[in-house]
């Protein structure tokens, strides 16, 4: 009986996947609808009576996982890069002219891939042995979220892969929301009087950040995939094209609109082509990609900081329009910032309504001349914050009230001060700021700073309201119960919070720095700083002068450094902090000995196999050497891993060393500090 039935399950799985296949990557059906839905009742039957049989790819396993409490974080093992943006022709022919300079072999019309640029979320997906085992969101490029089980839920993409799939295969591409599925679902939230979605790439990245891959599985997600990521037991097809249709051969979307065009003018043919096709696709885009077909020069060309030299995104020009400004309010960002923003008359521009556009600075808003009551026209180019572009001419009426720089801030009522040749305004309350107290709390919680996990801005925004928290030291008094009164936050997810905050207090001295917000201090600054006075109270004590020895601080930043910690409320801050167990293990400043590699510098390029490149960075700093981006004749030693690029070929004309990843590790290994 069992044996008869795994037959037919067999079949019936077989036969769903066929279907899926014509329906999802051939866009060419074989049965109705209806006819589908039985093959699926009929195996789903089966399989509940036969539970041992029930298998995690079976078509009736896409929804099954429980809900999760937060996302495990996954490491890419080849980071996925970013595309490098164009908005004018001239600057699509200088990177067709970049191209074929480098690429010598080649002086003619070079064929490109071009596809339409989605506006969705980039993602990975892993197939072993032709099954899917992870989906990943691309995150920072270099580490991103355990997505799988939502992944999973989007019927286009295949739990087992067809043909002959190699053993390793990790995909590459975007999830999005179909026009039309975005449209329903923001009908269907008016009629239950819901708020709507901006935009179909939020709705689609909020759908595959569910925790619970249910509510995942009920929003209509698309996905196509457009590359590769690490292989194994695959020879990666000669040309971007060849590789779309290998992975239309496995079974997986690939972009319909895909097409290889002969040179810069067969670009731009097809963008003006995509351009005409754009308000009838299904789906929306903001440009479109060319990507250097052959894959040899793709190699050959390899990538500047994060982004292939063998690719471009050609961006849509940005959506203007026309409205009215009701106001124009101050807002005080983290660092005190004063940022005058127009408050406009609803507007439908760039496929979202705009209802609020920032002025810059004041000074931007004289030059402007904007004032309440008047006309504008606002842009909204991709995911940049819409911008007030000009006033209509001749439209102003008698009553427009100019825009005057509020000499107190609008939250605090502090002082607003502007230093002489600063264009920003600053409100000088700090931490006393309610709206700086907001900013500097997302900020301290931040993954690159403290990294509390679930301490999001809807959070902060409601414990900085409600006075629960004035100074990042507050967060470690916090209790399940308070947090759990929060709207948004359940008892679990309180606890969870509660958790999060407690692990934080053993950090990092680096982390900590970045985490206190102080102005123009960013990681590798905090990192510098933390290296230099090994703890901080040295730091603290500093003066400009003596601020001004470590390496990449100016005076500038001297003085922000100086000023910050003269304020007696950021140094109750740090006192707090400690006094809430805050703790952090002490760094020998890089005296002579203590810093072996002192006086060194390393750039690092390609693809290291051990190491990441920020865990090589950290190891090499640890020990006083200096990283660089970029080679130069003082550089010491280039450390190239696989697919190295240009710097390897400068390394080689300037006479650098060049070291591979394993001479790196052995110098790490010799030249490290005793007991550490
Ligand atoms: O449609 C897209 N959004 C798209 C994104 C695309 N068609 N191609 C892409 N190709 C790449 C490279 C060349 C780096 C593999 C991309 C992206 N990257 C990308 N998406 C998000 C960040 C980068």
């Amino acid at each position: 009986m069992s044996a008869t039935a795994q037959r037919r399950i067999d079949e019936l799985r077989a036969t769903i996947e066929h279907h899926d296949y014509r329906y999802h990557v051939l866009d060419d059906p074989e049965i109705s609808d209806a006819e589908y839905d039985r093959l699926m009742i009929e195996l789903r039957a089966l399989e509940a009576q036969h539970p041992e049989l029930v298998t995690p790819d079976s078509p009736t396993q896409r929804v099954g996982a429980a809900p999760l409490s937060s996302f495990a974080e996954v490491v890419h093992r080849v980071p996925m890069l970013s595309l490098e943006n164009a908005f004018s022709e001239e600057e699509v022919r200088a990177f067709d002219r970049r191209v074929r300079e480098r690429l010598d072999a080649a002086a003619g019309a070079l064929d490109y891939a071009a596809e339409p640029k989605l506006d969705g979320l980039a993602i990975s997906i892993t197939y072993r042995d032709g099954r899917l085992v992870q989906a990943a969101t691309r995150g920072d490029g270099t580490r991103g979220e355990d997505v799988t089980a939502n992944i999973r839920a989007i019927r286009g993409t295949p739990l087992r892969l067809r043909g002959k799939p190699p053993p390793l295969l990790e995909v590459r591409g975007e999830v999005y929301m179909p026009l039309e599925g975005f449209a329903r679902m923001n009908e269907a939230a008016v009629a239950r009087g819901e708020k709507t979605f901006v935009n179909p790439r939020n709705a689609a990245a909020g759908a595959v950040r569910q925790l619970d891959p249910k509510i995942s599985a009920s929003r209509p997600l698309g996905i196509f995939l457009y590359g590769v990521g690490m292989t194994e037991g695959w020879t990666i097809p000669a040309r971007h094209s060849e590789l779309l249709a290998e992975l239309r051969g496995f079974g997986l979307r690939t972009c319909p609109q895909a097409e290889v065009v002969q040179g810069i003018d067969g670009c731009l043919a097809y963008f003006a082509r995509i351009g005409a096709a754009r308000a009838r696709l299904p789906y929306q885009i903001d440009g479109v990609v060319y990507k250097v077909d052959r894959r040899d020069w793709q190699e050959q060309l390899g990538f500047v900081s994060r982004a292939p030299r063998w690719a471009l995104a050609h961006k849509f020009p940005a959506d203007e329009a026309e409205t009215t400004v009701a106001a124009v309010e101050f807002q005080v960002g983290r660092t005190g910032a004063v940022t005058p923003v127009a408050r406009l008359e609803p507007v439908f521009v760039g496929g979202v309504t705009v209802s609020n556009a920032t002025l810059h600075n004041i000074d931007e808003v004289q030059r402007k001349d904007v004032r309440v009551g008047d006309t504008v026209v606002i842009r909204r180019a991709g995911d940049v914050i819409p911008e007030v572009v000009r006033v209509v001419a001749g439209r102003r009426h008698a009553h427009a009230k100019p825009v005057e720089l509020p000499a107190y801030c609008p939250v605090c009522g502090s002082p607003v001060v502007r230093l002489e040749g600063e264009a920003i305004a600053r409100c000088t309350g700090g931490f006393r700021c309610r709206a700086q107290r907001r900013e500097a709390l997302k900020h301290y919680a931040a993954r690159r700073a403290l990294d509390i996990d679930g301490l999001g801005d809807a959070i902060v925004d409601q414990l900085v309201e409600r006075d629960l928290v004035r100074s990042p030291a507050d967060l470690y008094s916090l209790d399940a119960g308070t947090l759990a009164d929060l709207e948004r936050m359940g008892e679990k997810s309180a606890q969870n919070l509660v958790a999060a905050i407690a692990a934080s207090r053993e950090t990092t001295l680096p982390r900590l720095l970045f985490g206190l917000g102080i102005r123009d201090v960013g990681e590798s600054t905090a990192l510098a700083l933390a290296q230099h006075f090994g703890d901080i109270d040295a730091l603290m004590a500093a003066d400009e002068t003596q601020l001004q020895q470590v390496p990449d601080v100016g005076p500038v930043v001297a003085g922000h450094v100086a000023r910050f910690f003269a304020d007696p409320a950021n140094r109750a801050v740090v006192a707090a902090l400690r006094a809430h167990g805050v703790h952090w293990p002490p760094i020998a400043a890089p005296r002579a000995e203590l810093a072996p590699l002192g006086g060194l510098t390393f750039v690092l390029t390609g693809k290291l196999a051990q190491l990441t490149r920020e865990a090589a960075t950290e190891a090499l700093t640890a020990l006083g050497a200096k990283v660089a981006g970029s080679v130069s004749k003082k550089t010491s030693y280039v450390v190239a891993g696989e697919e190295a690029g240009s710097k390897l070929d400068k390394a080689r004309a300037l006479g650098v060393p060049v070291i591979d990843e394993a001479e790196l590790a052995a110098i790490l290994e010799s030249r490290r500090r005793p007991g550490s």
